[in-house]
């Protein structure tokens, strides 16, 4: 079995990063690790949430981790609080990156053209630097245009998403792959580029007037799972794109209406059948 080791946040009530990353890996068959980085008590587009830093539990825990000799097959990297976590990172990629380790960077920092309110421009810095070390990573537009330095737009052809992929791949990433990118009226999906083939993928499905948080975190979990499988990348995409669309369809559809996050957990057994 597959082992993949997620780094990011726990919002307890909210549906997003691990309480999403640790149920759909597992439900793609790897075995998840996961390691905190902070405990809130919600994420953070609910007003007054509390947070509890775990920086200071991070080397101890890792430290153990590798006296024990354990080694992972996938490292995939969320939502982090601070500067100092970043670096944590990337000595724990140091520590535990072997030659056939995949590590998957979801810069999550930005969406609709704004930075979450926790974060400011040298965390923006610090995270392009952060994905200079992945083999792929997974930001949206808005993400994508503060780390390249480009302009945010939400009217855009083909050739501005190509100049994001090229500047992203520059900053040193070997596969970079957009979400939420719509190349037609009435259609969202992905747009990938891997710079070793000069390849480009892309994957569009029809677009659904909504939106709600955790979506890029089931996206992201859901490449990584499928990966794990023993997918290509495009694959992974196609599917995690499919999933992600699947899953705000059924949310819309729930009477309760929930508006703090989607309800991944109705469409688990049709991703778990998904090709
Ligand atoms: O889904 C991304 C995410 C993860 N973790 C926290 C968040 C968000 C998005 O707002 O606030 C704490």
């Amino acid at each position: 079995m597959k082992r993949v080791l997620t780094i990011q946040d726990i919002s307890c009530l909210g549906k997003c990063s691990l309480t999403i990353a640790l149920p759909v890996i597992s439900a793609l068959g790897s075995e998840t690790v996961i390691l905190p980085t902070a405990v809130l008590s919600t994420h953070t587009m609910f007003k007054n949430f509390t947070c509890k830093d775990l920086s200071d539990q991070i080397d101890p825990i890792v430290d153990h981790w590798k006296s024990e000799g354990v080694e992972f097959d996938a490292i995939y990297t969320g939502y982090l609080g601070t500067i100092e976590q970043i670096d944590q990172v990337k000595r724990i990629f140091d520590m535990f990156r072997g030659d056939d380790t995949l590590v998957i960077v979801d810069p999550v920092m930005a969406d609709n053209g704004k930075l979450y309110p926790a974060f400011d421009m040298e965390y923006v810095k610090k995270n392009a630097g952060l994905c200079a070390e992945a083999d792929i990573v997974v930001p949206n537009i808005t993400e994508a245009s503060f780390m390249t330095g480009m302009e945010y737009k939400e009217e855009y052809d083909e050739s501005y998403i190509k100049e994001l992929l090229s500047r992203l791949n520059d900053l040193g990433a070997k596969t970079s792959v957009l979400t939420g990118v719509g190349l037609e009226p009435g259609k969202t999906g992905v747009m990938g580029y891997e710079s070793k083939t000069g390849e480009y993928y892309v994957y569009q499905n029809n677009r659904i007037d909504a939106t709600y948080h955790g979506t890029g975190d089931v996206f992201s979990s859901t490449c990584v799972g499928q990966i794990m499988k023993g997918k290509n990348w495009r694959d992974a995409m196609r599917i995690a794109a499919d999933y992600t669309a699947r899953t705000i369809e059924v949310t819309l559809q729930n009477p309760k209406k929930p508006w703090y996050g989607v309800d991944f957990e109705a469409t688990i057994p049709e991703l778990i059948n998904m090709k």
